[in-house]
């Protein structure tokens, strides 16, 4: 294990699995720990497991570098040629442990969340949406091209905010694409026109899913599971909702009850009970018996979310 920052106490982690030659999977770590109460030390570590010795492949360390970290590391294929590359909020790494882009010039902060996928699929390859903590620019949300960092929109607001959440899916089907929200209103990604005109009426922005078997994304907010009707919207606190968890025994999944949901998986929410939570085991699953058309990939099938998780007892060969 590197000792770069050992002087500076522990490291925490968080770890993914991403095919980085296209070929065998590494084990990729995000590490940091703090110099104090000043500034942070990040590093990014890649392990090849041949079944008897792990092997370090690389280390890559920000240093006094500007490129800023999230909460979430996203490993996937950035540019589709079969390697996976390493996405943070504001910066991507190649599968060789180099720096591939960063954000910083483009004037991108930590934040607390942001996504990659196919939000416009006119347009080739990837894009990427993120949203802000205290930018001093003002900078409240962005959205640029996945594959080589190139900003194509971004949103300022007066002074300075916590926008805190961001959600990235396609819940509006008059416009092509996903949709992007925070809290500056519904946003169409591709075009950046707003979807709905009163910036007031907008999804929470917590986590999608797919539940009642249509084409666009329904929401999993606290415990509900919302749906977005763009012909009637409303405000966050009164959208349709299609189930509430805690009837069934799950407890409320407010933020301080992760991890709750696990969720995002297909037509299938799963929860832990209050009486099972507290005894730390045991998970509730709730499936909608809706038909789904077009047939999707379950979670254990989606690239995205296999790479980034822990593996499903079973599971062989590449995934
Ligand atoms: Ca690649
Ligand atoms: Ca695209
Ligand atoms: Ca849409």
């Amino acid at each position: 294990m590197p000792t770069d920052y050992r002087p500076d106490g522990p490291m925490y982690a968080r770890f993914g699995v991403g095919h980085l030659d296209g070929v065998a999977p590494s084990l990729v770590a995000f590490m940091k720990n703090r110099i104090g109460d000043g500034d942070f030390n990040l590093m990014f570590t890649a392990w090849r497991f041949d079944g008897a010795a792990l092997t370090n492949q690389w280390k890559w360390k920000r240093g006094n570098g500007t490129m800023a970290d999230g909460h979430n590391t996203r490993i996937v294929d950035l540019d589709g040629d079969g390697k996976d590359e390493i996405a943070e909020i504001g910066f991507a790494l190649n599968g060789d442990g180099t720096l591939r882009y960063s954000l910083a010039d483009e004037g991108v902060v930590h934040g607390d969340r942001f996504h990659i996928a196919d939000l416009d699929p006119s347009r080739p390859g990837l894009e990427g949406y993120g949203v802000q903590q205290d930018n001093p620019s003002g900078l409240r949300e962005y959205y640029y091209g996945a594959k080589d960092g190139t900003m194509l929109w971004q949103h300022a607001g007066d002074g300075v905010a916590d926008v805190g959440r961001g959600m990235a899916a396609d819940i509006d089907p008059r416009f092509p694409g996903m949709e992007v929200w925070s809290f500056s209103g519904l946003y169409n990604a591709r075009s950046n026109r707003l979807t709905e005109p009163d910036t007031s009426l907008a999804p929470w922005p917590q986590l999608g899913l797919w539940w009642d078997g249509d084409l666009t994304r329904e929401l999993l907010n606290d415990g509900k599971l919302e749906k977005w009707d763009p012909a009637e919207p409303k405000p966050s606190n009164s959208l349709p909702r299609l189930l509430s968890t805690w009837n069934y025994g799950a407890v409320n999944a407010s933020q301080g009850q992760n991890p709750t949901f696990v969720g995002d998986m297909r037509r299938v929410s799963s929860g832990v009970s209050g009486r099972e939570r507290s005894r730390g085991r045991r998970c509730g699953c709730r499936a909608s018996r809706a038909p789904s058309f077009p047939p999707r990939r379950t979670r254990v099938a989606e690239p995205c979310v296999r790479r980034c998780g822990p593996a499903p007892r079973g599971a062989r060969g590449r995934w």
